[in-house]
């Protein structure tokens, strides 16, 4: 694994672990951080010893958002001639499942990272938010199109005009996160999230992964189709058989990733 400043990476089992690590800034995400999470996402992506990974940041700040003190000065035709940020669309192009474990402040870019990733687990003290507009711009790492489909019109187009936060259980009861656990519980339990995903045939939980992304790229006729075809191709790997003979014969499966 390459060397990397602003981010720790770490293995557990066949789950790689990213967590974010600015803590003096609570995790803003600069250019460099930018580069190195993409950078080790598209790695542990590419290793077939990771079936999972994990992205988490400190227990005060997931990350508080896109570095207010880099972007500040920059121009128009410097951030539109650099396509600013849009590195980060390359974290949608990972195969491997992503799962973010946030605790403390998501905001701004954090909260839009956070729903880069394929769902989230929030800690009790989790905060979410799209503050970009009292800074005078808006989100632009895609919050307000993953916000809104997350959690419906009313409460992204809420958030994003006025920048207030959603706590875990708001953001819970909205669908934004697929559920919450205390503080102390976090790490722990996201971690035996991955590992447990982890332990699925790889090539099957990305296709899994593929067919419920569709669902927000397409229509619904269009979406079961693929669906459809997807689950047939299911047939075609090992890991098939070897799921449904130990079902029958009562026994763990051995996935091969084949
Ligand atoms: N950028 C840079 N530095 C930050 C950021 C940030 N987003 N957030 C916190 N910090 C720094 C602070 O400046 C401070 O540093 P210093 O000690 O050197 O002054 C340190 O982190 C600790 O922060 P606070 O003292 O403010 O800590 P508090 O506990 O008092 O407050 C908050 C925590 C509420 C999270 C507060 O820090 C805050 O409001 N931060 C900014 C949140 C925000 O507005 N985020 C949105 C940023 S804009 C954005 O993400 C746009 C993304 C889209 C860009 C796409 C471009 C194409």
């Amino acid at each position: 694994m390459s060397e990397f400043e602003t981010i720790l990476v770490d293995r557990k089992g066949r789950v790689g672990i990213i967590t974010l690590n600015r803590p003096k800034a609570l995790n803003a995400l600069n250019s460099q951080l930018m580069h190195e999470v993409v950078a080790a996402v598209e790695e542990l992506d590419t290793d077939a010893e990771i079936g999972a990974i994990l992205l988490t940041g400190s227990e005060k700040a997931f990350a508080a958002g896109a570095d207010i003190k880099e972007m500040a000065p920059k121009t128009f035709s410097e951030v539109y001639g650099e396509d600013f940020f849009s590195e980060w669309d390359r974290l949608s192009a990972a195969r491997t499942p992503i799962v973010a474990a946030v605790s403390g402040y998501a905001l701004g870019g954090g909260c839009e990272l956070a729903m880069l990733c394929d769902f989230i687990i929030a800690s009790d003290t989790a905060k979410f938010g799209q503050p970009e507009i009292k800074l005078g711009v808006i989100p632009g790492i895609g919050g307000s199109q993953r916000l809104t489909r997350a959690v419906g019109k009313a409460k992204a187009m809420e958030m994003v005009l006025t920048g207030r936060n959603m706590d875990a259980e708001e953001a819970e009861r909205a669908g934004l996160v697929s559920r919450i656990v205390p503080v102390a519980e976090l790490f722990d339990a996201a971690l035996e999230t991955a590992t447990t995903i982890a332990s699925m045939s790889l090539p099957v939980a990305i296709m899994a992964k593929e067919a419920v992304n569709r669902a927000f790229e397409t229509t619904l006729a269009e979406g079961v189709k693929f669906e459809r075809r997807v689950f047939h191709s299911t047939f075609a790997t090992a890991d098939q058989k070897e799921g449904m003979a130990a079902f029958i014969e009562k026994r763990a499966p051995e996935f091969k990733n084949a």
